[in-house]
């Protein structure tokens, strides 16, 4: 990757995504893009629509770019309430990334997700390869675009790779309408009431992983030798399995005080049983050597700090 071009820049994932790029493949290198521009860029920045027909390959072919990074979604929660805006952006949107990449031959990335399986797929220990027949809207878009990708990888030799990232933790940029959102609140609401009300119940277990770790896979996946590739569109990768409990027991470690308790949101928390309680990610590590540095333990550590200092700062 030399020169890229980011959709969904402003985003959970994106908005680290582009300061990870910039400090490592160079401030003009990495073009950020979103449905609308923020008040200060930090660098490069283009308005795109992505179910606009033809913003995506005109920005790719303005600035010569290289790979495609394709970001803008709407996440689970939020698909579920405007399934048809979700198809319409995650399909529609997808479409026409995929399409620039075809035209302008240009290395291609974008998730899936463990919403792309459901409750049919084996929940421990999820195969690489299984059956995935999801319940939401979101996965349903989530493993037709692996397909989908798979397909302009064959048909037309687009260089396509992605990853089904498990819920994600950060403390730059909020996530907005998923359901694994949970894992992030719970952290700044520790610091700031001591208490957290979680609308996951107690027991139900999701793969997570902290965000460095995911950005450090999608650079690592898209440096790959494509010759050690057997899988594409997506690789299981993971850091760990947890359920609400393993969040309080970890705060507890460093707030004492801290309680948790449960008002489960009937939706979420279905959304949350169709998806598997653990992935197998063995084909990450066999294929392209990804392995997640944070564990629950070491991700509630500089989670609670940098909340801490964004607190202080007013920001959070
Ligand atoms: C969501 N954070 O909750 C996303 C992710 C596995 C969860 O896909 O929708």
């Amino acid at each position: 990757m030399k020169k890229i071009l980011v959709t969904g820049a402003l985003g959970q994932i994106g908005s680290e995504l582009t300061e990870k790029l910039r400090s490592t493949y160079g401030e003009d290198n990495v073009i950020a893009s979103d449905i609308r521009r923020p008040e200060q860029p930090s660098g490069i920045f283009e308005e795109i629509d992505v179910t606009k027909e033809k913003e995506i390959y005109e920005i790719s072919k303005k600035y010569k770019v290289d790979t495609i990074i394709h970001l803008a979604a709407l996440l689970s929660a939020k698909a579920e309430a405007f399934p048809k805006v979700a198809w319409e952006i995650n399909m529609g949107g997808l479409v026409n990334a995929l399409e620039a990449a075809k035209e302008l031959d240009l290395k291609f990335f974008t998730p899936s997700s463990i919403g792309a399986f459901g409750p049919s797929t084996p929940k421990n220990n999820t195969p690489q390869d299984t059956l995935q027949r999801p319940t939401t809207m979101y996965g349903v878009n989530k493993v037709a675009g692996e397909i989908l990708c798979d397909y302009y990888y064959s048909r037309f030799g687009v260089d396509t790779r992605g990853v089904r990232f498990p819920g994600l933790i950060s403390y730059v940029t909020a996530p907005g309408g998923g359901t694994t959102d949970y894992a992030v609140e719970v952290y700044y609401e520790a610091l700031r009431s001591g208490t957290y009300t979680s609308y996951i119940a107690k027991g139900t277990h999701m793969d997570m992983m902290y965000m460095p770790d995911a950005l450090q896979a999608i650079i690592q996946l898209m440096e790959a030798d494509s010759d050690r590739l057997k899988h594409r569109n997506a690789f299981n990768i993971t850091a760990m399995s947890a359920a609400p409990e393993h969040f309080e027991e970890a705060i507890r470690k460093h707030i004492p005080d801290f309680t948790m308790d449960y008002q489960v949101d009937p939706v979420r928390q279905g959304i949350a049983e169709s998806w598997p309680d653990s992935i197998n990610a063995d084909a990450a590590k066999e294929e392209w050597d990804f392995e997640a540095a944070y564990d629950m333990d070491a991700m509630t550590v500089d989670m609670l700090e940098k909340v801490r200092e964004k607190i202080k700062k007013n920001s959070a």
